[in-house]
């Protein structure tokens, strides 16, 4: 067993072997001038910053043999699984399924919609394709890891207080022991991270732990 012992807001205690990382939404919509989160009105250079943190993160789960899960926000190309409520909101630039200057806003397959180069999946990682906020919501992501005996998780990515903190509680409420590393995740409201940071190790942990990444290096 490991323990972080400086995580919020106590000790966090893991078994590599049942640990998956699950590294959320680090893709080229929501990273890179020209896709969704700019679309938006965002200034996505505030989550470009952790792009080195994820990777050193990244790193060492692959050299622990911890399992590496990637998602990615993405809808089918006829928009089957993107609800009216999702694409018809506000007032974008670009809505999902418009054609953006890295193709088409969202859609699976399309160039934004790739993990960034410097976090690409390597060989026999999962990688999910969600149409939600949550990585659990419509994917297969809950059998594939009971399939592998997974007990723990260990989130990073991208926006923390949507489709990170979203994941972080449906991992919760379906029994995970989740860990949530603080400087691999960003958001374009930095105020927003820092609250949904501060919300999930309330109450004694109510939907988890968070640590630094140093924190999670150090850990014994
Ligand atoms: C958003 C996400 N912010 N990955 N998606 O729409 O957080």
């Amino acid at each position: 067993m490991t323990t972080v012992a400086h995580a919020k807001p106590a000790p966090y205690t893991f078994d590599a072997r049942r640990t998956a990382l699950v590294v959320i939404d680090m893709q080229r919509d929501f990273i890179e001038p020209g896709g969704f989160g700019e679309a938006l009105g965002n200034d996505v250079s505030l989550l470009a910053g952790i792009v080195p943190t994820v990777a050193r993160l990244l790193a060492h789960a692959r050299a622990q043999g911890w399992l590496v899960v990637h998602t990615r926000e993405s809808h089918a190309p006829d928009l089957s699984d993107c609800p009216p409520a999702k694409r018809l909101r506000g007032a974008p630039s670009a809505r999902i399924g418009d054609v953006g200057p890295m193709g088409r806003i969202l859609i699976r397959g399309e160039p934004g919609n790739a993990i960034v180069d410097a976090l690409a999946p390597h060989a026999g990682e999962l990688v999910i394709d969600k149409p939600g906020k949550g990585a659990f919501y419509a994917t297969r992501l809950g059998e594939e890891l009971a399939a592998r005996g997974i007990t723990h998780l260990v989130f990073a990515g991208v926006t923390t207080e949507v489709c990170v903190q979203t994941s972080m509680r449906e991992a919760n409420d379906r029994g995970y022991t989740c860990l949530l590393i603080e400087d691999a995740t960003a958001s374009y409201i930095p105020a927003f991270r820092d609250a949904a940071i501060a919300m999930m190790h309330s109450q004694g942990g109510i939907v988890g732990w968070t640590a630094t990444l140093d924190s999670l290096l150090e850990a014994v």
